[in-house]
Order: structure tokens, then sequence, then C-alpha cells
């Protein structure tokens, strides 16, 4: 698909509002890079046919990648993976008994349906690496990013206090 301006949205999505804490992170790094974004709940589970719907619609509402959270069995990210030719980037979501280890292990994709996976709980990542990707066809928010970076190079002191 050609890349144009219309094409810059995120999409975050998240299995449960209980992801919701985590997730808010995305949104707090998209918000630093203006870049908009919708925020929904979809369950690869307890709404598959939601989950249906807005994977095979997210383009055409011209989302240029999908943040995806979800926790212990979380298919999610790999199933809207297989159902959109969009960037997916997957952030496990660390659960109560097996500490997100169950999340991450979810996201280990077959070949031919690559999902970009974020840390345990790296929503703050995954808007990072959402923002790189537009950051390819959008020189406003490239700039936004390369700005960002140096700053945090700026602020890692030399010596601990
Ligand atoms: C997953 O199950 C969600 O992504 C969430 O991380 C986990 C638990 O969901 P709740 O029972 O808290 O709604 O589908």
């Amino acid at each position: 698909m050609k890349h144009n301006k219309l094409n810059n949205k995120v999409a975050i999505i998240m299995g449960s509002q209980s992801d919701y804490s985590v997730m808010k992170d995305c949104e707090k790094i998209l918000r630093i890079f203006k870049i908009k974004f919708q925020t929904s709940i979809v369950s690869a589970h307890r709404t598959p046919k939601r989950m249906f719907e807005f994977a095979t619609s997210a383009e055409k509402k011209g989302f240029a990648v999908i943040c995806a959270g979800a926790g212990m069995a979380a298919h999610l990210p790999g199933m809207v993976a297989s159902l959109t030719n969009l960037p997916v980037i997957g952030v496990p979501i660390e659960s109560k008994k097996l500490k997100g280890l169950d999340s991450l292990l979810s996201m280990n994709m077959p070949n031919g349906v690559p999902l970009a996976v974020m840390p345990i709980n790296g929503a703050f990542n995954a808007g990072l690496y959402a923002a790189s990707i537009i950051g390819t066809f959008d020189t406003r928010i490239k700039s936004n990013l390369d700005r960002w970076k140096r700053l945090q190079t700026l602020s890692v002191k030399k010596k601990p206090k």
C-alpha cells in the first residue's frame, strides 16, 4: 500500500480493561510525539468478531501501526497480525501467576506471520517503535523522535549520585 499522510494514526488495542494501566504508557509516548491514536478493548477470546472486524478494517481506517497488549493466553497480537498487513507490535502483559512469561511465549509466532514483540509490560517501547515506523514516511515524526532520543542521551549523567 502507498503510504500517505492519512495513514499515520496508531491503533492501541488490548484484551481487557485490566490491561489499560500498562497500555497507558503507549498513549503517553504517542502524545509526546503528537501522533494520533485510538484506544479500544478488543479481545481475541471474548470478542472474536470485534477482533476480526477491527483487524480487517484497520488499514482503510487510516492506521499505520497497531500496538496490541494482551496477557495470559495472549493471542490477540498474533491473531490481528494474521488478519492485516499493517505492522503489529505485541505487548505481553504481566500476568499474576506466571508473571507474564505465558503472555510472552504466546507471542512466539510461526513463519509467515511476523509480529514485533516488546518486553513484558513494554507499552512505552511499543509507542516508541510505532513512532519509528511512522517516522520512516513522516518527517515531522522523524524529527520529534530524533530530538527525543538526543534529549534522552543528554539526560544520562556520567557519574551516579
Ligand atoms: C487477557 O486475559 C487480557 O489481555 C488480560 O491480560 C487477561 C486477563 O483478563 P481479565 O480477566 O483481567 O479481564 O485476555
